[in-house]
């Protein structure tokens, strides 16, 4: 290949500067010095650092110890040289792991310009507990009547230190939702823990590092139990104790000594327990009511009098079912000041933090004891301004604060969260002050990998709504809505928004961890619960785009991250899911009966209003188009795994139902079926179109969208494909045309409505300020915001060339309706950058390409003899020609291309009818 030659005679003076590369950004299963997982084939990634252009890695050395100065008896595994280019997701694979044991490691690479870094800074992992035998403290419960709505147990326990400590960690978790604390102060800043989990067969611990938290001498340990996703009100049919009826606690504090003896300090049978604490009610749904008269001063200090305090019951469980955590931490992630103060006309007070958020309000108050605040929360106002919460339908999402008076009270509540951006504010002494209101957006902290903008500030508002979706609803979970009495974890909203979120947040444990509960939750005939976990219970069935979240994620999270582990652990889930469409839809290959849910959400005029064109899909259409995927992904799926007979088995699957959606739903003059803007995405998108008939397909596809004068018609399953369908069939100017639209139904109607997050429903406020119906009406669910995918990939050009963004594909979209648009993305090997920018006739792309990976810039409507380099003509001979334009393969580095740049063309489309 000549690109070599080239980078050789354009980047000389680069090369003469080059210094060595360096190995950082050091992770374990993506996640930076973990404490506690119980992986015992972890998987290790680093960066490369280099200045020079075109570096790849040509070998690394990997030593892990368990001590930091990688003296020879401490080391568990050192590679040696390993000539091979791979630096991310790396197994482990020396002694076996112990568990309760901190392991450091460092790497050391060598790349193709025969220079070699020194080794890397050390990171570290820690494992918990590997084994249910690591346990040895028993689970206790607070003697508490297992009733709603009652005050929070308080649980404790006092020990003693007398000898000089080296580390010491907590392990606990919990019945319902914990919090501990240690000599009086609250242990980690994890929140809402142990999280949520499909509690019959996974419970998640957490580990924390208490070693400076413990002192010489008497010592106190703590812990508050709130109802939480157990046993509280869950799911929208208002069920109570789903899961236990019980709370309870199991925790197990290790004391290692210079000495080198292990005291465990652990859940037991002399634990004390009080059930009236300051919490008198908490729930998920319904907020907290905190009476600060009953706070119990110095419950977990020593000293403190717990001769009323009652012994704890001891209870038994299968510790089988614990698991370290693999995903990232529920946090406190940022803190948001009002931005108004005002009584509504009905005179409500009301306090706009400007953003709808997830989490709940810190309140500061000044006032007598027995005085009560009451924080009510909402996501709108109505069109008379007033407090609008008839959304959030059951749950009541309050917070009752009475105080104990005395000066200063700050509170914030322990187990619940709330989806709002207002608050209504009753109760509070004295007049509203910004000083004493401060929102704090909570959610799973997931780095942020992805950012987009462009020249139009309502396009870049959408990012914004897109981003606060993912935030609102990433919470241990996938959720569809963090407000009303639902926050479920509803497996099409996932499937369709999980490309989207992998570029804006790193979001593989994530999505590893609740994929285990999705192939927890399966139905042992193979189908897929609408939610997960399923607390729904809906009677084993499964539908359509939902239940192919089990093939579609884990595929989504291979491409992204090369993560072949989460494809191995999820396989047998994939191949049930589909063996089980299978049967449902025999000979024929058509899913009939496979989709309750349809296209959710899809454009509809009144029932009854027949002048405007319907956006109605079939169902079983629908069913087969996904069929027909699932089986094509699963076939992808099984040939990464080097499973050549199911690779072979599931692509004669999806060619059957290819077959049979031709023969069922496509006419000869390539119309789909039922004539749907998602019929024609859905056939183009899986490949279902007959190659003859795309170019006609696409046709239909466009001719529908200019008869509604530029609108989409699309419901959860075809919106975000959309775009892309267009684009990918030369469309890219419709693609726009639909993105920019601002009237509804589009993705700037709810822009130019105010939203400040992505909306269920397309019209969630109407033209006329009225709302959509209250039974379903969130002003939070990301869904639609999966056209941030068409963003990324088309508008700003960053596309995917293998799995993991070992190979870029750099392949803008430019058009005249904007200037410039550009994305960054933290990919597992570096930052990656695409963008481009038209002025005065000339574009320029913008691109960087981080170490270790390679690319193809493909520039639109360019001649090689035009197209300059960083100011500099490029050689002709590095270009290749493509459909419309040209290729240019680099390899790492930055680099600016520069042609002149005409208007682009519109295509028009041609339909043809028998
Ligand atoms: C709604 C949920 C979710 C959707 C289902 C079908 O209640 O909010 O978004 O997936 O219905």
């Amino acid at each position: 290949m000549k690109p070599i030659l080239f980078y050789l005679f354009l980047f000389l003076p680069v090369m003469c500067m080059a210094q060595n590369p360096a190995a950082d950004g050091l992770t374990c299963e993506y996640l930076n010095n973990p404490v506690g997982i119980d992986i015992v084939n972890p998987r290790l990634s680093w960066k490369i650092n280099a200045s020079q252009r075109s570096t790849l890695q040509q070998a690394y050395n990997i030593r892990v110890a368990t001590d930091a100065s990688f003296s020879s008896p401490k080391t568990v595994w050192n590679t040696g040289k390993v000539n091979a280019d791979s630096s991310i997701l790396i197994t482990y694979a020396g002694t076996p792991l112990k568990p309760a044991t901190r392991y450091y490691w460092q790497v050391k690479v060598w790349d193709n310009h025969n220079h070699a870094s020194a080794w890397s800074k050390s990171a570290y992992f820690e494992t918990g507990m590997l084994s249910p035998a690591d346990w040895t403290a028993t689970w206790v419960e607070p003697k508490q009547e297992p009733l709603r709505k009652i005050p929070a147990a308080m649980l404790r326990k006092q020990f003693s230190v007398s000898k000089k400590i080296v580390s010491a960690r907590a392990y606990a978790t919990a019945h319902g939702l914990y919090e501990l604390y240690l000599n009086g102060k609250k242990v980690g800043d994890q929140i809402l823990t142990p999280g949520w989990t499909e509690y019959k067969k996974r419970l998640q611990y957490q580990v924390y590092d208490i070693t400076a938290m413990l002192q010489q001498g008497d010592n106190v340990i703590g812990a508050m139990l709130g109802d939480g996703w157990f046993r509280g009100t869950t799911g929208y049919i208002n069920q109570w104790g789903f899961w236990g009826k019980k709370l309870g606690l199991l925790c197990q504090l290790q004391i290692t000594y210079a000495d080198g003896t292990v005291q465990n300090i652990n859940t037991d049978g002399s634990w004390k327990g009080t059930k009236e604490g300051p919490i008198r009610s908490d729930g998920i749904y319904d907020g907290e009511t905190y009476d600060a008269r009953m706070e119990k001063s110095g419950w977990t200090a020593k000293g403190f009098d717990d001769s009323s305090w009652e012994p704890v019951d001891v209870a038994s469980f299968d510790n089988k079912i614990l698991v370290g955590v693999q995903s990232v931490p529920v946090h406190k992630i940022q803190e948001i000041k009002p931005i108004a103060i005002f009584k509504s006309p009905k005179g409500t007070q009301i306090i706009d933090f400007g953003q709808n958020l997830t989490g709940w309000v810190r309140l500061k108050v000044n006032g007598s004891a027995g005085q009560t605040v009451k924080i009510r929360h909402a996501e709108v106002l109505d069109k008379f301004g007033e407090f609008y919460t008839a959304n959030l339908r059951a749950a009541t999402a309050t917070i009752n604060y009475t105080l104990k008076g005395g000066g200063q009270e700050v509170f914030e509540p322990h187990f619940t969260f709330m989806g709002f951006r207002y608050i209504a504010v009753e109760g509070f002494p004295g007049e509203l002050k910004p000083e004493n209101f401060t929102a704090v957006v909570i959610h799973s902290d997931m780095p942020v990998t992805g950012q987009f903008t462009c020249s139009d500030t309502m396009i870049n508002k959408l990012q914004h709504n897109i981003q606060w979706g993912q935030k609102g609803n990433f919470l241990d979970i996938p959720t569809d809505c963090p407000q009303r009495d639902e926050r479920l974890g509803w497996t099409g909203d996932a499937q369709v928004f999980s490309r989207t979120a992998a570029f804006n947040m790193q979001v593989a444990p994530f999505f590893a961890k609740w994929m285990k509960d999705v192939a927890a939750d399966q139905f042992p005939a193979g189908g897929i619960p609408f939610v997960v976990p399923d607390i729904l219970q809906t009677n084993q069935t499964t539908s359509a785009g939902w239940g192919d979240v089990s093939v579609i994620v884990p595929w989504t999270m291979y491409q992204v991250y090369a993560d072949k582990r989460i494809l191995q652990t999820q396989y047998p889930s994939m191949k049930a899911y589909v063996d089980y469409i299978i049967k449902k839809s025999g000979d024929k290959y058509i899913w009939h009966n496979g989709s309750v849910f349809g296209d959710w959400l899809f454009y509809r005029p009144g029932i009854y209003d027949f002048s405007e064109p319907n956006g109605y899909t079939n169902p079983d259409l629908i069913a087969t188009a996904f069929y027909a995927y699932s089986s094509k992904l699963l076939s992808e799926s099984a040939g990464v795994l080097g499973n050549s007979a199911d690779e072979k088995y599931y692509k004669g699957i999806y060619e059957q139902v290819k077959k049979a959606f031709v023969r069922n739903y496509i006419t000869p003059t390539g119309r789909i079926f039922a004539d749907s803007q998602t019929g024609y995405v859905l056939g183009l998108k899986f490949g279902l179109v007959p190659d003859s008939l795309k170019a006609k397909a696409a046709a239909y596809l466009v001719e529908d969208v200019r008869s509604r004068n530029n609108h989409l018609s699309t419901g959860f399953l075809g919106t975000p494909y959309l775009c892309q369908v267009l684009s990918q069939n030369g469309y890219s100017n419709v693609a726009y045309d639909l993105l920019l639209q601002k009237t509804y139904p589009s993705w700037l109607y709810p822009v130019k409505m105010g939203a400040t997050t992505i909306w269920e429903r397309w019209d969630g406020i109407k033209t006329d300020s009225t709302f959509e119906d209250k039974s379903m009406n969130s002003f939070n669910h990301y869904s639609y915001g999966a056209v941030g995918d068409w963003m990324y990939q088309q508008m700003a050009g960053l596309q995917l060339g293998k799995a993991g963004y070992k190979h870029i594909i750099i392949k803008p979209e430019p058009n005249q309706k904007i200037n410039f648009a550009k994305v960054t993305f933290q990919s597992m090997y570096g930052q990656v950058l695409s963008g481009w920018e038209v002025s005065n006739g000339t574009i320029q792309v913008h691109v960087t390409i981080p170490p270790n990976t390679t690319a193809d810039v493909i520039l639109p409507k360019a001649h090689a003899g035009e197209v300059k380099l960083d100011g500099k003509p490029i050689r002709p001979d590095t270009a290749h020609a493509v459909d419309d334009g040209i290729t240019v393969s680099v390899g790492s580095g930055d680099y600016t291309f520069s042609y002149p740049w005409i208007e682009v063309k519109e295509k028009k489309a041609v339909v043809a009818t028998m």
